[in-house]
Parts: C-alpha cells; structure tokens; sequence
C-alpha cells in the first residue's frame, strides 16, 4: 500500500504546527529556500498556533519551481526534520498559503509587495542577493542585473529592485506603511536594506523620488534582525525520515539541527504575528547579537570549511574534528573575534562558544563544506575587513583572520598547478572567474593578494594598504601550496616560526 502524500488531512497532529489555514496572507517572503522553510516558516507558524491571525506566507522562489511546485503539490506543506547524534524529530509548519517563482512572474512579485493586505516583506537571498558592492558597500550601479531593474520598470529581477518597485506601486496606490525585514547575515540587515532601497529610489525622477523617499521615511520599516540556525541545502535523504516519522510522502524534508535563534528590533509598521511565541527575542538594539554571530559563528565557519575542504574533508563536522582544524577554530573566534565584540549581557560567552562547538560537530547533519565555504567573495566582505582592520589598528597582524583568506584564495583561486580538491572545486563564488584570472596572471604570490584586495571587489581597498597584512596572506597561500592546511595553520599559531617556514617555502618555489 502506497502511503498519502503529506497534507493538513495526512499529517498526525502532535507534528503539525498550526493545522488551520491561515486567515489571509500578510506576509510575503522572498527566497524560499530551505533556511526560510527551517526557521521563519516555523515561528510563523507557533505564532499562529498562539494568536490566529493574518500571517500566512507567500513563499517567493527566486529562479526554481521544484520547491514552490512541490509545495503546491502537498497542500503547501513539508517537514523539518531536526537532526541531531540523538536521534531526529520531525514538524511540519502550516504558515504557507501560497507560492511565486520570481524568474516567471516579475510582475506578480511587484503586486504582492504592493498588495493591501502585505504588512511585512521578509527576505533571505543570502549575502549574495543584496547586489551590494562589497569595495564601496552601496548599491552595485555597475552590475548588469541592477542597471536592468534601473532601466525596466515593470519586470525586476533583483530582491532591492522588487522591493523598491513594489513599494513604489504602493505609495502610488494605497500608500499603506509596511515593514521589510532582512533575514540574512548581514551587519545590520535592516539599515543595509533600507540604504540599498533609498539608492535605488534615489535614480527615480522628482517628483516621484521625492515623493517615494518621504513616504518611506513616513511609513516604511527596515528592522534589523538577527538569524541563527544551522540548515544544508538540498536534502533528498530526508524524504525517508518524513516517511519512518509520518507515515506520510514528503518530497522537500529540509534538515535542521535544533538550535535556533531570531533577535529582532521592535519596529513593525504595520503589526506582526507574536513570533516571541516561537521563542523569538525582540530588542531595541540588536547590532551585539549580529556581531556576535556574524563574527563567531560565521566567521570562524569560513576558516573551518576552507581549511577543512583543502584538507580534503566534506563535511563542517569532519573538519573541525581534526584537531589542527579545532585549534584554528579555537584560536580565530577566542583570540581574533571575540575581543572585536561585546556580547550581549543575556548571553553567557562560555556556553555560547561551548555551543558553538557541539553545534560544529554534529555529524548527523553533515553540512558540507562546499556550502559554508560558497560566496565567500561576498560572506567574508561581512565576517574580515573589520575586525582585521581593529587588529592592524592594534600593530598586530591577525593570524587566522589571513588564515582565512588566504585558504580562501586556496579554494577558489589556486595557483596554477596547486589542485585544492573536490570540496574546494565545487564551491560556488560569483568571483571565481576573476579571481582565477589575477591568480593565473600574476608575476607573485604578493602581488596576486595585493590585485585581489586592489581589483578583487571583495574588500574595501583600504585594507590593501596594509602591506603586512597582504604579505602575510601570501606566506599563508604559499604554505598551504607547499605544505599543506595543516603546516599553515600550525604558523600561525606561531607567527615567528612561520616567518621561518615561510621564506624557506618562498626560496623553494
Ligand atoms: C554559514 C551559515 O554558509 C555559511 O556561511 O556560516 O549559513 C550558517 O550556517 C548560518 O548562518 C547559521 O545560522
């Protein structure tokens, strides 16, 4: 007997979370991916379960149907199956009522964005998504994608040039206040939206600029947020564990480990669901929690898949169980990170980091490294520059944070004839291409990390002029060539000795 296909009728309720259907669509989201699906989705929903209200989702995929179709197909339903050494547990969160894929219906994004009833636009296209240039930190009026969102007024294809053209037919039709709120890792999503938003109004023509830009001021929210839980992309093996728990056919199950964390500011325009019913903390300042974990977690991720890829490992949790790969991690987020930031008062450092550690190590999950390591040209832009520039401020040059970097450049760059392995070649980067190019063509190791950080567009130029801090990239990139993540990272635990080993890997080369 074939089992039924997941549906509000099929699902046994102890799992279901929130069974009625939502009452109206207030909340339209763009990226539906599977972090959306493992973490908003699932506040939503307990939020809902506590205060019935408005607050479906309309889930908006960029470029794919597979997932929006899947849902279609399963009563706009999936499973979270939250994974841990421990054993799994599996929910489906009913917050969906309907789905777009914003590659075939551009227009339709736009009425969502300008419909009456939308109160909130939440957001999680990655880092990647905002179209931010990470040398000057605005708008990127040289990508192709944002010059045609500029040009054409009807069909964007941008997340800022959907938000900014739907919030235009708004003010232009009902005017109606609405709240966007970034979901991303970003240091200060919601300014950092509201900027990008501004900079696109900003090339209107007066008066609707003007008109634009004070209804916005007037009416419009950008609440900055913090987001936390560790979720793989594509997930085809989890379908079975939906089926063992069930008793159902799920063909989207997304991952998660149990940890999650949402802090966001108390600025709505226009209402929200109670999602501190879901175990969301609301603040008036946010920015300790996002440095926090942008710095800690993400960051010392970074290091850990990129050291953990060239050393030929697949997994964040075969990584950082080498134990070269754990002292690395170690030292960068306690040593480099951690004197960058003021944790928040609610937060106990010791338990944090302890967390961190296990939350690393849980081989259930398999998060790959090609994942974390993935857009680095644009993640680091968010978790470097500026902790590296308090430490040269210092007179110290951090260690790992050119670690970082450097096997970074290893991944993605390598030099010609250095073959940084499966992990490493299958990590995606909008960058690769040109930074391919500056490490095929250059003279030097030096000279190629002063191109990137010149003509790279991933880090402010200002951090070029650090000369030490270029060159002690370099040394890096030419240990890892010669010797290895794991010489490279013992240096840097002792950075005369890897002056040493250094000049001795120069002089070989
Ligand atoms: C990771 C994050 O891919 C990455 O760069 O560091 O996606 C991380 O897993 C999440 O931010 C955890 O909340």
């Amino acid at each position: 007997m074939s089992e039924p296909t997941l549906s509000r009728r099929h699902v046994p309720s102890a799992a279901l979370i929130h069974r009625r259907v939502p009452e109206g669509t207030g909340i339209v989201h763009l990226g539906l991916g599977n972090f959306h699906r493992a973490h908003q989705a699932v506040y939503t929903a307990l939020a809902m379960e506590r205060e019935p209200g408005p607050w479906g989702i309309l889930g908006v995929a960029s470029r794919s149907r597979a997932v929006a179709d899947a849902m279609n197909a399963q009563d706009l339903l999936y499973s979270v199956v939250e994974i841990s050494p421990e054993g799994s547990r599996v929910s489906v969160p009913g917050s969906h009522t309907g789905t777009l894929v914003a590659e075939q219906g551009p227009e339709s994004v736009v009425r969502a964005i300008a419909d009456p009833a939308t109160k909130i636009v939440t957001i999680t296209v990655t880092e990647h998504g905002y179209t931010v240039s990470p040398e000057t930190g605005s708008l990127d009026l040289d990508s192709d994608a944002v010059r045609r969102d500029l040009a054409e007024v009807r069909t964007p294809r941008t997340t800022i040039g959907q938000i900014a053209r739907g919030l235009a037919r708004r003010a232009s039709t009902h005017a109606a206040p609405i709240t966007i709120l970034s979901c991303d890792n970003l240091l200060s999503n919601g300014r950092q939206t509201e900027r990008l938003v501004r900079e696109f109004v900003g090339t209107f023509a007066p008066p609707l600029r003007d008109d634009m830009l004070s209804w916005m001021t007037s009416s419009v929210t950008f609440p900055n947020s913090m987001v936390d839980r560790i979720v793989p992309s594509g997930a085809d093996r989890y379908n079975e564990a939906a089926l063992a728990h069930l008793g159902v056919r799920d063909t989207i199950a997304v991952p998660a480990e149990p940890f999650t964390m949402w802090v966001m500011e108390e600025r709505f325009a226009a209402g929200r669901p109670v999602w501190e019913h879901g175990g969301a903390l609301f603040t008036d300042d946010v920015e300790p929690y996002e440095l926090m974990k942008v710095r800690l977690l993400n960051g010392t991720h970074s290091l850990i898949a990129y050291l953990g890829a060239l050393d030929g490992r697949a997994t964040i949790p075969e990584s950082v169980a080498q134990p070269f790969v754990e002292d690395a991690a170690r030292r960068i987020l306690c040593d480099e990170y951690l004197p960058t930031v003021t944790v928040p008062e609610s937060v106990d450092t010791v338990d944090y980091i302890r967390q961190l550690f296990s939350r690393w190590s849980n081989t259930a999950l398999g998060h790959r490294t090609s994942q974390v390591g993935s857009d680095g040209s644009v993640k680091l832009a968010q978790r470097i520059p500026i902790p590296a520039l308090e430490h040269l401020g210092r007179g110290t040059v951090p260690q790992y944070l050119s670690l970082t970097v450097a096997a970074y450049l290893c991944c993605i760059a390598p030099l010609p004839g250095f073959d940084p392995g499966p992990h490493a070649r299958s990590m995606t980067d909008p960058a690769r291409p040109r930074l391919a190019g500056m490490a095929d063509n250059a003279a030097s190791t030096t000279e190629f990390v002063r191109s990137v950080f010149v003509d790279g567009g991933l880090f402010p130029s200002t951090l070029a002029s650090h000369t030490e801090f270029v060159s002690r990239i370099a040394d890096f990139v030419d240990i890892i060539v010669r010797h290895g993540p794991a010489v490279a990272a013992a240096e840097a635990s002792d950075p005369d000795l890897g002056t040493i080993t250094s000049l001795q890997s120069r002089a070989t080369i």
